[in-house]
């Protein structure tokens, strides 16, 4: 990393967690490219067959519970560590719905696509930690219905935590992508607002991404070895 950068605003996809057993979405053999999204992702497909996507959603946090950070995860945990020490700030959002991130030290995670590791009420609103599965007639924890979801953004639904993302935008001196695809929206667009606002903009990915002619600066290759390389 060139000039000692105060604020660094780091977006994640799925690529960091690839390393660490968790599928992509849109790699070869990635979970939409077995799984139509559109019947799994998205409120009508719940509306209309709540079984087969709490059981999609199950099967993935089985694997987040099993799945352990890697080196990717480490670094940016030491990163913003360092950069707190020296009155600055790391801000990491990520798209991602597992807990690797505070699992390997991150003190703030921002996750605009919430966490596969929450459940929440459709009665009550209620959000509560889940590490088990969740069943159809599974009872609310505040209110005693049978209605719980996964608190996850489904595709329609709204992010979370936007405006919170777009004022740490507006304050950062560095953007970094690491392990997108730069296919899903609002996320996508961040590259090119940060170039909007003056920002640097670095992309770490295995290859490049559908956004890579937006970024100043690239490295590409697996992020447990170019995320370390890069922010030390
Ligand atoms: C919304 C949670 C209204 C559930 C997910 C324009 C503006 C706004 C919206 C839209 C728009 N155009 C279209 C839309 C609608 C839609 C959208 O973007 N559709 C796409 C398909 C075109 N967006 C929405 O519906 C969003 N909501 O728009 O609300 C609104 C309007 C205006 C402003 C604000 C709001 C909600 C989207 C959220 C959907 N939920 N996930 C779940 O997990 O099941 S999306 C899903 O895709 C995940 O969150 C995932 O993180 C995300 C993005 O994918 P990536 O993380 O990038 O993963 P991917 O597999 O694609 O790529 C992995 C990358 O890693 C690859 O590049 C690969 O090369 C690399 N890699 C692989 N291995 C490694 C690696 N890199 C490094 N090392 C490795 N080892």
């Amino acid at each position: 990393m060139a000039s000692q950068p105060r604020q660094i605003f780091i977006l994640t996809g799925a690529g960091i967690s690839a390393e660490s057993g968790l599928g992509t979405f849109r790699d070869r053999g990635g979970l939409w490219a077995r799984f139509d999204p559109m019947k799994l992702a998205t409120p009508e497909a719940f509306a209309e067959d709540p079984d087969t996507v709490l059981d999609f959603y199950n099967h993935r946090r089985r694997g987040v519970r099993k799945a352990a950070p890697n080196a990717a995860h480490a670094a940016l945990a030491r990163a913003e560590a360092a950069l707190a020490a020296r009155g600055g700030r790391l801000f990491l959002c990520t798209q991602n719905v597992d807990d690797l991130h505070e699992r390997a030290g991150s003190a703030a995670v921002v996750h605009m696509h919430g966490e596969l590791l929450k459940a929440r009420c459709t009665a009550c609103g209620t959000v509560s930690e889940r590490r088990a599965d969740i069943l159809p007639d599974d009872p609310c924890p505040h209110c005693g219905a049978a209605a719980l979801r996964p608190d996850v953004v489904w595709f329609g639904e709204m992010p979370k935590h936007l405006d919170r993302i777009d004022a740490a935008l507006a304050e950062s001196d560095l953007f970094v992508a690491i392990g997108t695809s730069g296919a899903v929206y609002p996320a996508a667009g961040y590259v090119r607002e940060a170039r909007a606002l003056g920002i640097r903009t670095c992309e770490l990915n295995l290859e490049p991404s559908d956004n890579a002619g937006a970024f100043d600066e690239a490295r590409y290759g697996p992020a447990s070895t170019i995320v370390p390389g890069y922010l030390t």
